[in-house]
């Protein structure tokens, strides 16, 4: 695997939506040293302001920098006359020339260093999957980004993590930087230049698309809600194997793209052609498969025609984060998110089912119904209200009081939410802002806190088709679709 660095003027979203601040020197990361200086009580600098305000202005950042290092960091135990420095720089050899002043009033030891996002997806190598594509993400700096955006990470390798439910919170859709990341193998890199998004199979003009190409058909724009099949799995009992979410791992953005029947269209389906396969250029070795495994999906025509598939390329006005399928990938509207392909790189028409491992192996429901089993695909996303607000054992003042969250159903439009509090019968919360297909929708209840003591807030979606939310979702055995009404408990005071 060659790990590469992404560009950082890429990550621009996680700057200005989260106020993360990145000097612009660190588009490549120095090496990171921990700096421990130890002197006597009788050296110590501080005790003459004179001598104390040289090093001070000798440590000062400015003057660091034109030495070639890069102070992250410092701090003096109190009362042991022993400095700690975290600071990057080229070699060790620089860095220790700039030190010269404090050798001079005691001890220096400079040890070579890593952040912690570095450390831990470095480790667990025996787990990690042989990589087979091309060119990765340093899983350091994807993880780092990620930690930064206040993600809560399930996994490093491959890099995984949700949204704090009351993060969920805000605008209509969720700034770039907060959007859940589920990724199967490593972050494939590609690159916009030499890009080709190649439509082959059963068609009449096997197509080779770049992205100005891409570019260049009518662009359309839809806010489209993405959940990940397996949001909530952790609230299974019994437990069940696989990524153990809680329920951040859904969000909303806006996607700008080429619809992809225009492109299907251009390039002709012949007859017989009924489905169609996705392909991402990522992959991995899976237990029990010889070949490493691509990651690949598959859609009928008839799907595709029913329901709007987009060939997304921007992501909130921006062009894709590496994260996200950089620069191509699919939105599916309405389908949970493992249909939507990221880093999309092949279109194949045939006219067979798709039976890659990720359609044919995974995202299935396993039921035992009345002692038999039953399964069917994972497809539709489930109708589903969380509360955003309050949080999990967030204190509430008495007296009036907003409850907020946001309802999706894969199956149509929400039509009603409705909130209980302490177990009251349940009443109808207002929906906020426009109603979309396949985003999710804001609601609001407003009432009347009047005694203090512990409160369970629960809500229920319905959407235009009927569908409502169970108490207990029906367990399967590999924990999908879970949309069991959500419970929060938190305190009036
Ligand atoms: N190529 C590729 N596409 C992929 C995946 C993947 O691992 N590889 N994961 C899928 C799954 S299971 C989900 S939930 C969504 C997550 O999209 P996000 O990381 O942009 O939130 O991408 C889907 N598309
Ligand atoms: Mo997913």
């Amino acid at each position: 695997m060659r790990v590469l660095k992404w560009p950082k003027d890429h990550y621009r979203s996680y700057q200005t939506d989260l106020t993360v601040r990145r000097r612009p020197s660190m588009e490549v990361p120095l090496p990171l040293f921990i700096v421990h200086h130890q002197h006597s009580h009788e050296s110590c600098p501080a005790r003459d302001p004179a001598k104390g305000a040289v090093l001070l202005n000798h440590l000062s950042r400015p003057n660091a920098a034109r030495h070639g290092v890069l102070i992250k960091g410092e701090a003096v135990a109190q009362g042991s006359h022993s400095l700690f420095v975290i600071a990057e720089a080229a070699d060790e050899a620089i860095l220790r020339a700039f030190l010269a002043p404090l050798l001079q009033i005691g001890d220096v030891e400079v040890m070579p260093a890593m952040t912690c996002a570095a450390m831990v997806s470095s480790g667990g190598c025996a787990e990690y999957p042989l990589d087979v594509s091309a060119e990765a993400l340093d899983p350091a700096d994807a993880c780092q980004d990620a930690v930064e955006a206040g993600l809560l990470l399930h996994s490093i390798n491959p890099l995984n993590g949700e949204t704090s439910v009351p993060d969920l919170a805000g605008g209509a859709v969720m700034p770039n930087g907060r959007f859940y990341l589920r990724n199967h193998f490593d972050i494939p890199v590609l690159g916009g230049d030499t890009y080709r998004l190649s439509i082959g199979g059963l068609v009449e003009r096997p197509l080779k698309l770049s992205m100005r190409e891409l570019h260049n058909l009518h662009a359309e724009t839809q806010v489209v809600t993405l959940e990940c099949a397996g949001n909530g799995r952790s609230l299974f009992d019994p437990a069940v194997p696989g990524e153990a979410w809680g329920l951040g791992a859904v969000s909303t953005a806006e996607w700008t793209g080429v619809r992809l029947m225009e492109v299907l269209e251009r390039a002709g389906l012949r007859a017989g052609a009924s489905e169609v396969t996705f392909r991402g250029a990522d992959s991995g070795v899976i237990v029990g498969h010889d070949a490493p495994v691509r990651f690949e999906r598959g859609l009928s025509v008839d799907q595709i025609r029913e329901t709007d598939v987009l060939l997304a390329y921007d992501m909130n006005g921006e062009p894709l984060s590496p994260l996200h399928g950089y620069p191509l990938r699919l939105i599916v509207p309405g389908w949970y998110a493992v249909a939507s392909v990221k880093w999309l790189t092949e279109i194949i028409v045939t006219d067979q089912p798709c039976d890659a491992y990720y359609q044919a192996e995974k995202y299935w429901y396993h039921w035992v119904r009345n002692g038999h089993d039953e399964h069917a695909q994972v497809k539709l996303m489930n109708v589903r209200a969380l509360i955003s607000s309050p949080g999990e054992g967030e204190s509430l003042s008495r007296g009036d009081t907003a409850i907020r969250g946001v309802a999706w159903s894969g199956t149509g439009p929400i039509s009603r939410v409705d909130v209980s509090l302490n177990g009251s019968p349940w009443r109808e919360a207002r929906l906020v802002g426009e109603q979309r297909r396949s985003a999710w929708q804001w609601w609001e209840f407003i009432t009347r806190l009047e005694e203090t003591g512990p409160l369970t807030v629960r809500a229920r979606a319905t959407d235009m088709t009927g569908r409502t939310q169970p108490e207990h979702a029906e367990w399967n055995r590999l924990g999908y679709g879970n949309n069991s009404i959500h419970a929060v408990a938190a305190r009036v005071i």
